[in-house]
């Protein structure tokens, strides 16, 4: 079976845990957000596609959530002894190894998608990680407060601000230019079943979607096209994606997201399948079929259970 997901950072990376668990021998291609890239001290960051590969790949700091297990921060507090900031990025010193190894990379003249390819051969994540496109594209948000009307990198916003200066826009920036990465299209057409994991609708899907011609190729697969929520009873899982809804003017709940979608037999909706959880059965998405199951990963087996439900609402 040939699975083709979208995803963001942990949000998607912990549901393609269970993807691995639950279709041992499927071909999973995955198509990563680089809209929360970042250059920092000359190097070139990429949250979302290394959050995918350090937990695929048995790397990831389980307790935090990003950046590497057995990290250490040497030399993040001798640039902090040097005054050099931005204090707010924590940038530890296993994780500055792929950060250099990127930037050398994409010094030399590769593309994004062989110096992701390049990284797997170390962490062999058992899945294909494509980035959606190798352009730079980059969230901005929008901001207006006390000090103005200003636009901010989407890192900034989350990690220095916490998301809690209301967003007046996000923007991914330099999207509209962008093509798919090599394989990004294909992967779509050639699917057996196209999964949306728990991932931000907005910064992390939304920005996979604003690649010209992605949207498209969702909407036109062959295949069934199956969503899950990361909203329950109205919050998010983890992490401000309450945020980024509020500032695209949609609701933070299952119902709300799953119609941000849209249904597929509905007009220019992207969804066959919408899993939602349990406490938020009765959801309803006109042009999708709206299932309720347990959505929290709270271990591999509950995770896998997920996914199964997806496959099954699928049909595959
Ligand atoms: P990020 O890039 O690291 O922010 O990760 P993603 O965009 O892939 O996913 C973030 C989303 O994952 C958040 O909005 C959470 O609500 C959602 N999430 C995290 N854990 C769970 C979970 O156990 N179940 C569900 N349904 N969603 C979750
Ligand atoms: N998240 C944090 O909460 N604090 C950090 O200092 C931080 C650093 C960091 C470094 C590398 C990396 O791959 C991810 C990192 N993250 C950090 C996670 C990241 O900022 C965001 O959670 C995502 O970009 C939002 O999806
Ligand atoms: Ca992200």
């Amino acid at each position: 079976m040939r699975v083709t997901a979208l995803a963001g950072g942990i949000g998607g990376a912990r549901f393609l845990r269970g993807v691995r668990a639950a279709l041992p021998d499927a071909d999973v291609t995955v198509i990563g957000n680089t809209g929360d890239d970042i250059t920092l001290h000359g190097l070139r960051i990429c949250p979302d596609l290394d959050t995918v590969m350090y937990t695929l790949g048995g790397g990831l700091s389980a307790e935090r959530g990003w950046g590497r297990e057995d990290e250490t921060f040497v030399v993040a507090e001798e640039l902090a002894a040097y005054g050099v900031g931005p204090s707010w990025f924590g940038l530890g010193d296993r994780d500055l190894a792929t950060h250099l190894v990127r930037t050398q990379m994409l010094d030399a003249g590769y593309p994004l998608s062989d110096v992701v390819r390049a990284l797997c051969e170390r962490w062999r994540p058992g899945v294909r990680l494509l980035p959606m496109t190798d352009e730079r594209v980059e969230t901005h948000v929008v901001l207006d407060d006390d000090e103005g009307q200003r636009a901010v990198h989407f890192q900034e916003w989350w990690l220095r601000l916490r998301a809690a200066v209301p967003a007046r826009a996000i923007v991914p920036l330099r999207a509209e230019t962008a093509k798919p990465a090599p394989g990004v299209l294909d992967a779509l057409a050639e699917a057996d079943v196209i999964l949306f994991p728990p991932s931000n609708p907005v910064v992390s899907i939304g920005t996979i979607l604003a690649v010209p011609g992605i949207r498209d190729a969702v909407a036109a697969a062959p295949a069934p096209v199956v969503g899950v929520s990361p909203i329950i009873g109205g919050a998010a899982v983890r992490g401000m994606a309450d945020a980024c809804l509020t500032a695209i003017g949609v609701e933070t709940s299952a119902e709300a997201v799953g119609r941000h979608y849209g249904g597929r037999s509905g007009d220019g909706g992207l969804l066959d399948g919408w899993l939602v959880d349990t406490v938020d059965a009765g959801a309803a998405v006109p042009g999708a079929t709206v299932v309720a199951r347990p959505l929290l990963m709270t271990d591999l087996d509950a995770t896998a259970a997920i996914v199964r439900a997806a496959l099954e609402l699928a049909g595959v």
